[in-house]
């Protein structure tokens, strides 16, 4: 039997079908055009693609967007002026500062500096704590399209055992916390797991987030299983994308996979849009 493919391509282009509907309601009832700055340092290639297609998605929207890119020798100080003049910009609404930022910058101060109404990407503590506590907050958004394709199985998480691979900041933890306020029994496995394998085998719902390709086998998959590769590694010298996950092989084990690319990738982008317009509509 093989596993039914999670098409998050296909889920991100409803929900941004449905966005464009909303910010067209937006600009003829409240005159209000959501706006979304993306902040860009250095030349991180991969960061450039992905901002390309997070201005893409504004433009398609009907989202104002404007692209800060800084040069790869750009001072704190400078960064730190800059998210305060977007944090008193009446235009702009969402502020995103890619990550990684260059190693002689302090990424905690800069995140830490975004207005958490303006915290589009879910990454300030005072975010990351109302979502620890349950309160309502700005998700992080490759974790809440993680959420949100699993939910699109149909598949209830209560009482389901499920298995983080990763423990990263952006997608690992708060994959973990949100699984659990769903009731499922969450496990966290990371570089010091015992038998990472083993703890594969157990999870009903399994979201693998290294960073190394195909790092997780066909053969650690429980059949039937609900298996989501959040990986994106990039063969040196082509332009083939892998996941984490070993896919050909977990696909015939699995209930359930997202594919790389097409699965969680334009889910991240889609809730970016959805979070930017959250918060054009809060506090009006
Ligand atoms: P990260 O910050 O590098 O974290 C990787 C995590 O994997 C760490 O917790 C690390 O454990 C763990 N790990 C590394 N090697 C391991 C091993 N051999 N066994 C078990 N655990 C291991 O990465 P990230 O930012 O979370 O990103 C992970 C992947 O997702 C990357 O491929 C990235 O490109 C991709 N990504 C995709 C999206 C998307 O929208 N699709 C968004 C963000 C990231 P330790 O903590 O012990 O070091
Ligand atoms: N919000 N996301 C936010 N803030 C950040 O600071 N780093 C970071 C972040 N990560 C991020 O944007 N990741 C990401 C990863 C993959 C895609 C988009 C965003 C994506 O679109 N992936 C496509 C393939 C694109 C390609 O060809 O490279 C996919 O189908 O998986």
């Amino acid at each position: 039997m093989s596993a039914k493919i999670i098409d998050g391509k296909a889920v991100s282009d409803s929900i941004r079908a449905e966005l464009r509907a909303e910010v067209a309601r937006m600009k003829g009832t409240k005159g209000l055009v959501p706006g979304l700055a993306v902040i860009i340092v250095g030349n991180d290639p991969a960061s450039r693609v992905y901002v390309d297609s997070k201005k893409r998605a504004c433009a398609e929207i009907g989202i104002y967007s404007e692209e800060h890119a800084l040069p790869e020798k750009t001072t704190q100080a400078e960064l730190l002026n800059l998210i305060r003049k977007l944090n008193n910009d009446p235009k702009i609404h969402g502020i995103l500062c890619q990550v990684p930022l260059p190693k002689h910058l302090d990424e905690k101060e800069v995140l830490n500096a975004i207005d958490p109404r303006k915290d589009v990407d879910g990454f300030h503590p005072v975010n990351v704590g109302k979502m620890m506590v349950g309160e309502k907050a700005f998700l992080p958004c490759t974790p809440h399209g993680v959420m949100e394709l699993i939910k699109r199985t149909g598949i209830a998480l209560q009482g389901k055992q499920a298995v983080v691979v990763g423990r990263s900041n952006i997608v690992g933890k708060p994959v973990a916390i949100m699984l659990l306020s769903e009731n499922a029994t969450v496990t966290i496995c990371h570089s010091r797991t015992a038998d990472l394998p083993g703890e594969c085998r157990k999870a009903d719902v399994l979201v693998v987030a290294v960073g190394k390709k195909e790092m997780v086998k066909g053969g650690w998959i429980k059949p039937g299983a609900v298996v989501i590769d959040v990986g994106v590694n990039r063969e040196e010298g082509s332009k083939k994308l892998y996941g984490d996950v070993e896919y050909e092989a977990a696909k015939e084990v699995a209930g359930y996979i997202t594919p790389v690319p097409g699965g969680v990738g334009p889910m991240t982008i889609a809730m970016l849009m959805k979070n930017t317009v959250e918060a054009a509509n809060m506090g009006r």
